[in-house]
């Protein structure tokens, strides 16, 4: 067999892989927070290439001029003593470029964690994000209105998705936008976003939480504000009042189309707590059992959903389960 084979099939890989990253997500920011992380990860990528390059060529180098020849058959090297100086310097190097690397990380983690510099100023804008299975509810309190499977933003504006769970853990990732994180059941996280192009971006579950993950997608649409405020008044004009009824029926619908109304959930089925309410001053849990106070007086009208077929890991295998699916088909 040809020894080249494999190299040719190498380099034909990287040639046919390469040119797809430019289609990939997250290297094609849109947002403040999606750029930082973007730049952090192929800046961690050239680092790192360039650590496999020098390793690569000393390797064929010291391959080539030390291998055994006609020249210097029988040859044995002299037992050589340590050297401090170029023991120092592998040492230290690795040292300066994780250093390096870590500081680069956590400064991206803060940066994304917190709102953009150029959005600092801002008023942000608040959307309660929440999950439930399979589905995606935007409440936007301040306009007053509720989406389901979609969610429209302004551009060049600092947002504030506050998330949580009415069921499994889920985690909203807007690759476009930003990082993801997580959202869960009895405690609301906060994940600041803001694009400053306008255009359609995929929404996305980051976190497989069962059968109807693949489903949880939705579109972010980033507008100008004028689109914005009319789309605002058009759902105003046009959409209904959410049912605090209709809403425990949207909840038990596994799969929905987009649904937009002129109220939120918010009011009769309210959002847990913030991480920090149940926190004492000095950082230690205030309530231990089950964090927040004020989301387990609210139980009746913000139930923990009753286990479904679909979150019950039975290894008996669920008849209906094995009907569902078959209705799926579908999709
Ligand atoms: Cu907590």
């Amino acid at each position: 067999m040809n020894k080249k084979g494999p190299l040719y099939a190498l380099f034909l890989s990287l040639i046919l892989l390469l040119p797809g990253c430019s289609s990939i997500a997250v290297l094609n920011p849109k947002g403040p927070a999606a750029r930082t992380l973007s730049d952090t990860i192929i800046l961690s990528i050239v680092v790192m290439l360039g650590v496999l390059a020098v390793v690569y060529i000393l390797y064929v180098f010291v391959l080539l001029k030390y291998r055994a020849k006609k020249s210097n058959e029988g040859y044995i090297p002299p037992h050589e003593e340590g050297n401090k100086w170029l023991e120092a310097i592998w040492i230290t190097i690795p040292i300066i470029i994780v250093a390096f690397l870590s500081v680069v990380t956590v400064k991206t983690t803060v940066d994304v964690e917190n709102v953009a510099a150029d959005y600092k100023d801002q008023k942000p804008l608040v959307i309660y994000a929440s999950s439930s299975n399979w589905k995606w509810h935007f409440s936007y309190p301040e306009e007053g209105i509720e989406t389901v499977n979609y969610v429209n933003i302004p551009v060049h504006r600092a947002v504030e998705f506050r998330l949580y769970s009415f069921g499994t853990i889920s985690s909203l990732w807007i690759p476009q936008l930003g990082g993801q994180k997580y959202a869960m059941s009895d405690m609301l996280t906060t994940l600041h976003l803001s694009a400053d192009t306008v255009g359609s971006y995929v929404g996305r579950n980051a976190n497989f939480n069962g059968k109807g993950f693949a489903h949880m997608e939705f579109e972010a649409l980033a507008m100008t504000d004028a689109d914005y405020q009319e789309w605002v008044k058009d759902v105003k004009e046009t959409a209904g009042p959410l049912s605090e009824e209709e809403f425990k029926n949207l909840l038990e619908m596994e799969h929905v189309g987009r649904k937009t109304y002129t109220n939120t959930h918010l009011s009769f089925s309210p959002p847990p707590g913030d991480h920090g309410d149940h926190m004492g001053t000095n950082g230690t849990e205030k309530d231990t059992d089950n964090g927040n106070t004020e989301h387990q007086d609210n139980k009746e009208i913000h139930p923990s959903p009753a286990p479904s077929s679909e979150t019950e890991f039975d290894s008996v295998p669920n008849p209906e389960l094995d009907d569902e699916s078959a209705t799926h088909e579908g999709h």
